[in-house]
């Protein structure tokens, strides 16, 4: 396995990460502003395949029709010379003042619709640059205070939304589908749709969920103190994994967006295995764009921005590499055979069993000896944990 990004490993970085001036609360930008076409020249000599953006990163708010078209022109001129696509686009609805109170779900009407014109005319763009996701991140929807939210109107404001942009790609032949990213809270005390599995069961409200999935970031979840991994397997699992966001981030605070890896990096390497060998056959279970969605530290001038873009890079294929040996491993196959973990494979009914069968099944419930595992029956699981992080510390 090598450590040098290619094209078929599907990385892919957004326009505002690499090009983050590094402006936060409590200080100004310490970096100069990034032009688009150099950061396509230097994504593509890094091995990166694809950049993401926002409308307002490739043209500032309010520009005029021919600013924009000159911007878009010579990002695609770019985009011929390097051979870098544009995977995914998304609308920026959450900078601009007209957005502090959101966009979709913003109390005042006007802003409301003002925001749905915003993201159709980008959807047209995103059709023109042949991106094939379309991630809509609400950070301004929500509130910092329970009685300025009506929540359930907020939510049916969220749906007609969406029901309105799903009808738009129909109606206009775009193969384009759309990802929800879900985030706790920053900017808003809280955001709607916080987590994977709001975003989900939101999903199923909509008219057409089949155009609709999920882009989970590895940090906002676990903002929320939740399991990315396992978030990413039951997105797997419910068909929803559209796009991905990696970075890294160190326990429940404000949102980090640090280097993939540099987090939390055993639920990084946990992630990578999922992704990569998390396979109903063992292969691999997501094939879309490995996205890094990271802000380069406000510490690093650009030899340090360009430095961390292909760490996220290579703590992925580290990561690759490390679960591949993982699988490999003999020692590692035996305990997990010992954790019975294809165990939860089995149905735990037989074929065309129900409850009246299940019923009469004496061994499973009257002969059944609850009481053999007290003090046995043990499920072996910290060994393999053990042979799992050994392996990510490359000590076997
Ligand atoms: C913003 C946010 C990210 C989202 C981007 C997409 S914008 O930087 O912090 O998590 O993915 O809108
Ligand atoms: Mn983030
Ligand atoms: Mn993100």
């Amino acid at each position: 396995m090598t450590l040098k990004p290619t094209a078929q490993d599907k990385f892919s970085f957004g326009l505002w990460t690499i090009g983050w001036q590094a402006q936060d609360q409590f200080g100004g930008p310490t970096r100069k502003p990034l032009d688009t076409v150099e950061a396509i020249h230097k994504l593509a000599e890094l091995g990166a395949y694809g950049l993401t953006f926002h409308d307002d990163d490739l043209f500032a708010f309010g520009s005029t029709d021919v600013e924009r078209r000159h911007q878009i022109d010579r990002t695609k001129q770019a985009l011929a010379e390097t051979g870098i696509i544009i995977p995914m686009i998304t609308t920026n609805l959450f900078s601009h003042p007209v957005f502090k109170d959101g966009g979709f779900t913003s109390n005042d009407r006007d802003v409301r619709r003002f925001a749905l014109r915003k993201v159709l005319r980008n959807l047209d763009l995103a059709a023109e640059m042949g991106a094939k996701t379309f991630v809509m991140w609400g950070g301004r929807e929500g509130a910092e205070y329970d009685h300025a939210k009506d929540i359930q109107g907020a939510i049916a404001r969220y749906r007609e939304g969406v029901n309105l942009l799903t009808q738009y790609v129909i109606d206009r032949g775009y193969d384009i589908k759309f990802a929800i990213e879900p985030k706790p809270n920053e900017p808003r005390g809280d955001i709607l749709l916080p987590t994977v599995g709001h975003a989900m069961a939101f999903i199923n409200t909509l008219e057409h969920p089949e155009l609709v999935g999920l882009n989970p970031e590895t940090g906002h979840e676990q903002m929320a103190g939740l399991n990315f991994t396992a978030g990413i397997a039951q997105a797997l699992d419910h068909g929803k994994l559209f796009h991905i966001d990696l970075n890294g981030q160190r326990g429940v605070k404000f949102d980090q967006d640090l280097v993939f890896g540099h987090g939390d990096l055993f639920n990084a390497f946990t992630l990578v295995d999922l992704l990569e060998f998390g396979g109903p056959n063992g292969g691999r279970a997501y094939e879309g764009p490995r996205h890094f969605d990271y802000k380069p530290s406000r510490t690093e001038d650009y030899e340090g921005v360009w430095a961390s873009a292909a760490a996220n890079m290579r703590m992925y294929l580290l990561l690759k590499e490390r679960a591949a040996a993982f699988r490999a491993d003999p020692e590692v196959k035996a305990a997990l055979a010992a954790a019975r973990v294809d165990g939860v494979k089995t149905p735990t009914l037989n074929p065309g069993e129900g409850y009246a069968e299940l019923l009469a099944d004496r061994s499973s419930y009257e002969d059944f000896d609850a009481d053999s595992y007290f003090n046995g029956k043990g499920f072996n699981f910290v060994h393999l944990n053990q042979l799992a992080v050994e392996h990510l510390m490359g000590a076997r």
